[in-house]
């Protein structure tokens, strides 16, 4: 069934990146809108928009109803949810399509599987497919807990069966600490899902966060596209990616490659998902999770591999076969994505909101600006303090760096301080550079008196590296769920 109409339910860069596929396939869109997003560019851009609430998003972009509503009044006849806001919520597919309208997105049962953890770990287990070390339930029982730590071995990671984020998540150095540990773990799950299932894994000290992206249709026929890098976050957040990978042989890309169609067949997946994986200090891999939406970084695989993945979404939501086989997508080239957040890197990455006095965005060959801003507009307090997406494609690794280097040294942006000048610094990065950093970067390597001020007078970068000194005593180092996290990488050891 071919489609005519598309609702966006969501707003900023997404919406738009989302419509700007549906337009090239013929389809009109429908944008929604929150009160604060009135003069937003998603709106302008769409061809209908309906206004669904005030700012907060519990008011508008989180309410399903309300969008269901939007759809009956325009008459489309599918909704894409884009990423946050309602993309992985199963009761809100469940909706959609008791209503007769289609989710652009993977099925109810599927979202509803890889929201749990110890699901989707079960639906996995089917297949030969490698995992931490740990308890395949969730625990209830502190002896019995702690004995299987007992046979795994400390330290071990308390999980959330229903987290994201990190939140729920406690490492546990030593029995003695063990009650206390999953006491914590238990109440934040329980204050932050409303379920307090915990489960245990080995923790792996020093891992990469490489995650696999997948397309199914509906016809049961998955591929994948190849891995992304994503270990350069803080606090969770993830701020630097890149595809392919710098370390993984192509053995160990195909070997994980099965797998993530492997975990996406377990639970009959359709549509575009992510498959998680950490990838340790000998290349071993294990699966710890999968995102049953479009993510944020989706744009360095669509430079790789020439697929535009919202499209995909969108034949596979009307029902088509797959065009392409495993055999016929290769990675050609190389993609790095910096986000650009509206937060300073001087000041502990706290937001910072305001107005885009300036917005310049980088032009030329292998450049991808995805943003929602243009200048003059205010960065709105309610919502992601995401600007834009910074992504450079170049023959390798080398030349998308250098562009990278190039696009953050054009991009004008002033009224906010951004990621920017941190997302240089992991360019210049000796560990980024060789491919031997994993998810401690930040904490191991950044403080922010090494971050220099691109194009401003050489003045004013002598006295905000004198301030940055100044303060850098008086700076707690970011938080990190382990001590033994701040040791030195072990990556380049065993290369
Ligand atoms: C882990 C781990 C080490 N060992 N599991 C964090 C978020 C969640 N998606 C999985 N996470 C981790 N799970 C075991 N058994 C380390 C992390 C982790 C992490 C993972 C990916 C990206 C960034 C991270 C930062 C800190 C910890």
């Amino acid at each position: 069934m071919k489609l005519s109409k598309i609702l966006v339910a969501n707003r900023g860069e997404i919406a738009l990146r989302v419509m700007r596929s549906a337009r090239e396939m013929g389809i009109a869109t429908v944008a929604v809108y929150s009160e604060a997003d009135r003069q937003a560019l998603h709106v302008r851009y769409a061809d209908e928009a309906v206004c669904i609430g005030p700012a907060p998003s519990g008011q508008s972009y989180l309410r399903g109803d309300k969008i269901i509503e939007a759809c009956r009044q325009t008459g489309a006849e599918a909704i894409h949810p884009g990423y946050g806001f309602l993309s992985e919520n199963a009761a809100f597919a469940r909706e959609v399509s008791q209503a007769g309208l289609i989710f652009i997105g993977p099925s109810p049962e599927s979202i509803q599987t890889m929201g749990s953890k110890l699901a989707a770990k079960a639906a996995a287990a089917q297949y030969n497919i490698p995992m931490v070390p740990g308890s395949a339930q969730a625990i209830t029982d502190v002896s019995a807990a702690k004995s299987i730590c007992r046979t795994i071995g400390y330290p071990v990671l308390i999980k959330a069966s229903a987290g994201g984020g990190g939140k729920g998540m406690r490492v546990v150095e030593r029995e003695s600490e063990f009650e206390e540990q999953m006491q914590r773990a238990v109440s934040e799950a329980v204050s932050a899902f409303g379920d307090g299932s915990v489960f245990i894994e080995k923790y792996i000290t020093s891992p990469k966060h490489i995650e696999i992206q997948v397309l199914g249709d509906q016809l049961g026929n998955i591929v994948h596209l190849f891995e992304r890098e994503c270990s350069i976050q803080r606090r969770h957040q993830k701020v630097v990616e890149e595809a392919p990978s710098s370390v993984l042989t192509p053995q160990i890309r195909e070997a994980m490659g099965r797998s993530a169609v492997d975990v996406a067949r377990a639970c009959g997946y359709y549509g575009a998902g992510t498959v998680e994986f950490i990838v340790d200090e000998g290349l071993n891999y294990y699966f710890l999770e999968m995102n049953t939406r479009l993510q944020v970084e989706h744009p360095v695989t669509e430079l790789i591999t020439g697929v535009d993945l919202v499209k995909e979404q969108i034949r596979i939501a009307q029902g088509e076969t797959l065009a392409f086989r495993q055999e016929d997508l290769q990675i050609r080239g190389h993609a790095i994505e910096s986000r650009v957040y509206a937060e300073d890197p001087q000041n502990g990455f706290l937001p910072d909101i305001g107005r885009l006095q300036t917005y310049i965005r980088p032009q030329g060959p292998g450049i991808r600006v995805d943003d929602g801003f243009e200048q003059g507009m205010d960065i709105p307090i309610y919502y992601d303090p995401m600007i834009a997406k910074l992504v450079t494609y170049g023959q390798t690794r080398t030349d998308a760096i250098n562009r990278m280097k190039r696009a953050i040294e054009e991009y004008q942006i002033t009224g906010v301080e951004t990621t920017l000048p941190f997302c240089h610094f992991v360019m210049q990065h000796e560990a980024f550079l060789s491919g031997q950093f994993d998810t401690h970067f930040v904490s191991r390597y950044f403080t922010p008196g090494l971050l220099q001020k691109a194009a401003e007078p050489l003045e004013a970068a002598i006295a905000a590296a004198l301030i940055a000194m100044l303060h850098e005593g008086h700076q707690k180092p970011e938080q990190e769920i382990t001590q033994s996290a701040r040791s030195v990488s072990r990556w380049r050891e065993r290369r």
